[in-house]
């Protein structure tokens, strides 16, 4: 473990941060899309390729057995990273939240629900979170309900408790909007879910890079995220749920690795995790992830969280000062992850990202793969400056400066 380290000192873990774009000093304010990556995971995945990069459960030699021993201590960083109770839950190594959320759709939901069955989501989710449960539902006459929101994309108590009732089978919502920040009650879904009988899916994509996520206290059923989004590598995500959940559902992928036996013809499973992890998994990528867990974990979430949040509340005190802009989603700050959405009037946001990028300032622009919660706004698209542990008050000041210079451009 480091000791604890200055916020400011943690810049230089991240190689990409002393380069420039467009010939500027590089400010990434692109979180919510991917992280950038700090030195330990970089140095990690270069180990094992240069080292010890054989295939796992499989050798007899000295490498394989690196390997092996390495992507176990991976899934054990990720069990501590969540607070994993290795007797009820567990963790299985994914392509990412997108994937995970593809595994519990199709090797639960599909096997699971009939004519009539409800699964309940939000009108804010991201697409990957809404277009697998239409796909179920249609597969399986299951009928999709959404927990209202208010104008500002809130759930309320109201809602909630209306929304989820006997025939909900799952609720699947957000821990995070990837458009807001807006962080929903999620212990309070999950108590009414369970009430009913329901399990419940948390999208932890935002949630699990930017707040501590416990889930034996949580008592969610299901959480999925990316690695890309906590500084480990693409191609690499989670699918943790209650481990009596993951023994009764069907494999998602058929083939090696996940097997017990083989005959000509038929074939039993392997116990879990492995029964998830069919073919040679992604070694590097689970290596690299549990090296971001690790290296998240000793900064310490809790700081994480902290350092966001008040670069949330000086970004909305910097940006509100222009009548320009309208910003979505502002809410009381115990609710709001590190994203800032808005548009500017009369202006489209695809012109402000475009002359941002010439200020080398990296941020997204459009409905950010959750249209619905466009519709709900009213709007085709906003600017969204999302912050992780080494954004700084001087770059949210150096945006605002290019946000006034490019309104006076455009409008
Ligand atoms: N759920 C949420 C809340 C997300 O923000 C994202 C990615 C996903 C699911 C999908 O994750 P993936 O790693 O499987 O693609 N969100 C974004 C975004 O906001 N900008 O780019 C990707």
């Amino acid at each position: 473990m480091t000791t604890v380290r200055n916020m400011a000192d943690l810049r230089s873990d991240f190689p990409a941060l002393s380069g420039t774009m467009r010939g500027r000093d590089l400010v990434y304010f692109d979180n919510g899309a991917t992280s950038l990556k700090p030195q330990p995971v970089i140095d990690a995945l270069n180990d094992y390729y240069s080292r010890y990069s054989a295939n796992i459960h499989r050798g007899v030699y000295e490498m394989s057995e690196l390997a092996t021993a390495a992507y176990d201590r991976a899934r054990e960083s990720i069990y501590r990273f969540l607070s994993v109770d290795t007797e009820t839950g567990e963790v299985i190594f994914t392509r990412g939240t997108t994937e995970s959320v593809n595994l519990v759709a199709t090797s639960w939901a599909r096997e699971q629900l009939g004519p009539g069955d409800e699964i309940v989501l939000t009108a804010m989710e991201h697409h990957s979170n809404i277009v697998p449960w239409q796909q179920v539902a249609r597969r399986t006459g299951a009928v999709i309900r959404y927990i209202p929101l208010t104008p500002e994309g809130f759930l309320t108590d109201e809602g909630i408790t209306q929304t989820i009732g006997d025939k909900t089978r799952l609720v699947a919502v957000t821990g995070m909007s990837n458009v807001t920040g807006y962080m929903p009650p999620l212990e309070r879904i999950i108590e009414v879910a369970h009430r009913h009988g329901a399990l419940v899916l948390v999208d932890g994509a935002q949630l699990a890079s930017h707040r501590p996520v416990d889930v034996g206290a949580l008592d969610c059923d299901f959480l999925v995220f990316s690695g890309h989004k906590m500084c480990g590598p693409t191609g690499i995500g989670v699918l943790y749920a209650k481990k009596n959940l993951l023994e009764s559902m069907e494999p998602f992928l058929f083939g090696g690795d996940m097997i017990r036996e083989v005959t000509l013809e038929h074939s039993t499973w392997a116990r879990v995790p492995e029964k998830f992890e069919a073919g040679t998994p992604n070694i590097a990528g689970a290596i690299g992830l549990g090296a971001a867990a690790d290296y998240l974990m000793d900064i310490g979430m809790e700081r994480i969280a902290e350092h966001e949040h008040r670069l949330t509340e000086y970004m909305t005190t910097v940006m509100h000062r222009f009548p320009f802009i309208r910003n979505y989603g502002d809410q009381s700050p115990d609710r709001r992850g590190g994203i800032f959405s808005f548009t500017i009037d009369g202006v489209h946001p695809h012109d402000v990202g475009s002359l941002l990028d010439q200020q080398g300032i990296a941020v997204r622009t459009g409905f950010h793969c959750a249209q619905p919660l466009m519709t709900h706004f009213g709007i085709t698209g906003t600017i969204r400056a999302s912050f992780f542990l080494y954004n700084t008050e001087e770059e949210i000041d150096q945006f605002a400066r290019a946000v006034e210079r490019l309104y006076e451009i455009l409008s």
